[in-house]
This record gives structure tokens, C-alpha cells and sequence, in this order.
């Protein structure tokens, strides 16, 4: 069954999943999803995650990157991401550039880049976060403070490289890696004008050229009704079997809940919840019954 990425060509998160699809050498369909909302043609399929990108497989739907990555190394083991001998320290990484590092990249990229966005992008973001849009001219003024931590991290990822070490952990780009170049690629993004904070590391851009050698497979793209309408002529896959969470009944209806932020929740009853996953059965008129997974990390699993 075929793959299709939800996705937009400037998303940093989305980079990381097509980057996969190269490594694994995979042929996949792409949906462009709007950067803002509304989605009505994705909210089907996910229920209320709005969240960027979205992996969709017939009637099974993949929220987060996480989950995803973790699907892809099921399906196509070879080469694995989530590496098992170096999944720790690749975990961590990968949670600091996504939680930590994120921030100065997301500011310093966004604000320094204003004018190649939507003109509701600002006021969108706020709003997942439950904050008011900041101005034109707080924009302005944050920037060079965002630089100047933004540097400070690149230069910890210079210092790691500058042993000669081809990728962060490993002999090979793993989780950790991608993680972190997600965050670094999208320097290069939207309208450019952020791209020469890398300049000083070349260390760093030398790694960055070599994952971005991995290329992003084979792409073709399909409209979103027609990704609309493989869910509805598919069935959810079985799913895997291993070792289940006994504190999450099967059958409780749940609301699944990003805890940052973009919380709007998604309900379902749960077929499956395992440490690290948890999969939930909904549906919807225009795609009927799907399976919905998310991760466990970063998410809470409330009754309802
Ligand atoms: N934890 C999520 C984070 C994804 C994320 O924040 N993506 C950004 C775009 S790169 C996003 O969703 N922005 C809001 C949107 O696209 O609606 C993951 O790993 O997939």
C-alpha cells in the first residue's frame, strides 16, 4: 500500500521523514497541507492533530515524526533509524533539538524571514500556543538575541564534529542526527535570510551535506481528496503484536493530547498502548473507520 506524506515543502519536521524515505529508498505520494489552518481535508484523517507532518498508509494514520520514524524502521528495516545500540544517546538528542535547540531556530528563521510568510503565519503559531501575535517591530527586536543563543548551541554541534567523526553518534546518520539537521536545514529555509548564521561551521555544514546525500526517494504527488478517498476504500491494518500497557484498558474511549502546545485533542477508543505507542480507532463520513497512532512521549492518554 502506498505511503503519503502530509506535508509542505518548508517543514522542518517534514524534512527529517523525507530524508527517511531517501535513506530507506522508498517511492511515496506527497499531500501538501496549508503551513496554517484551517486543513479540512486532513482533519478526516487525524481527528483534530494539526500538527505537520502527517504519514497516512490506507486507513492507518501516523501523527508525529516520532511515530513516524518509528513505523518506517518497522516496516523497512534496513538501514534503521532508531538503531538499537545507540538508541539512547540518539533519543536524547534528538528530544534536545526538538525541545531545546528548537526554539532559537523556530524564532531566529521565522522572525528574520517575516515577510516570506503568510500573513496569518504569526498570528496562527501564537494561537496554537495560546499566546496573542507578537508585533512587527517584537519580532525585530528579538532577533539578534535569538542569534546569539542559536550560536551558542552551533557551536556545541561544531565541537562534536571537529573530532573528524562523519555523523553525530554513529558510523551513519541515525535519529539524533536528523533531529538536530531538521532544525539546521530550516536555516536554509522560507527566504533564505537566515542561512548565513551557519558560515562559521564548516564542520557542520560538511555533515549537513552529507545526510542531505541521502535525498528524499521517490516522490509523486496526489491531491488530498484523493488521499481522502484510499482511506475510505481501506481497511486499518492489524496491528503489530508486543507487549502492552495494562494501566490503558482496550476499548476505553481516550482523548489522545499533545502536551506542548497545537492541544486539540484527538478521541477514539484504544485498540493498542504499549510503552511507546498508543493507537486509537475512530471515524469519520469522509474516510470512515481509520486507526490513528501516536507516541506516548510527548502525549497524555486522558479518559473520557
Ligand atoms: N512533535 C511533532 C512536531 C511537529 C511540528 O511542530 N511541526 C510543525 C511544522 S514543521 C507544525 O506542526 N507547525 C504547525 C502546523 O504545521 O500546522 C513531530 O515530531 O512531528
Amino acid at each position: 500500500m502506498d505511503m503519503i506524506l502530509h506535508h509542505y515543502d518548508q517543514s522542518p519536521y517534514s524534512e527529517k521523514i523525507r530524508l527517511i524515505f531517501g535513506l530507506k529508498n522508498r517511492s511515496w505520494k506527497s499531500v501538501i497541507v496549508p503551513m496554517v489552518l484551517p486543513k479540512p481535508l486532513l482533519m478526516p484523517l487525524t481527528g483534530g492533530y494539526r500538527r505537520t507532518p502527517v504519514l497516512q498508509i490506507g486507513a492507518d494514520v501516523y501523527c508525529d515524526t516520532l511515530q513516524i520514524t518509528a513505523e518506517l524502521d518497522r516496516r523497512f528495516p534496513e538501514p534503521r533509524v532508531t538503531e538499537a545500540s545507540c538508541h539512547g544517546f540518539s533519543s536524547i538528542l534528538s528530544t534536545w533539538a526538538e525541545r531545546v535547540l528548537m526554539w532559537p531556530t523556530a524564532r531566529y528563521v521565522t522572525g528574520a524571514n517575516r515577510d516570506a510568510l503568510p500573513a496569518s503565519f504569526f498570528a496562527d503559531r501564537a494561537a496554537m500556543r495560546g499566546h496573542s501575535a507578537p508585533t512587527a517591530d517584537e519580532i525585530d527586536a528579538g532577533l539578534c538575541h535569538q542569534r546569539h543563543h542559536l550560536c551558542l548551541m552551533l557551536d556545541w554541534i561544531e565541537n562534536l564534529l571537529a573530532d573528524g567523526r562523519g555523523f553525530l553518534i554513529t558510523d551513519r546518520p541515525v535519529l539524533g542526527d536528523l533531529a538536530v539537521y531538521q532544525r539546521l536545514w530550516w536555516l536554509g529555509a522560507l527566504g533564505g535570510k537566515a542561512a548565513d548564521v551557519l558560515d562559521p561551521y564548516p564542520h557542520i555544514k560538511a555533515w549537513m551535506g552529507r545526510i542531505a546525500a541521502a535525498g528524499h526517494g521517490q516522490r509523486t504527488e496526489i491531491t488530498p481528496e484523493t488521499a481522502l478517498e484510499v482511506a475510505r476504500s481501506a481497511e486499518p491494518q492489524p496491528l503489530p503484536s508486543g507487549e502492552c500497557d495494562p494501566s490503558i484498558e482496550i476499548g476505553a474511549e481516550v482523548e489522545v493530547v499533545t502536551e506542548d502546545f497545537g492541544t486539540d485533542p484527538v478521541r477514539g477508543s484504544v485498540i493498542r498502548a504499549t510503552a511507546e505507542q498508543i493507537s486509537i480507532r475512530r471515524s469519520d463520513p469522509a474516510v470512515g473507520a481509520v486507526h490513528v497512532h501516536f507516541p506516548r512521549l510527548g502525549y497524555e492518554v486522558k479518559s473520557v
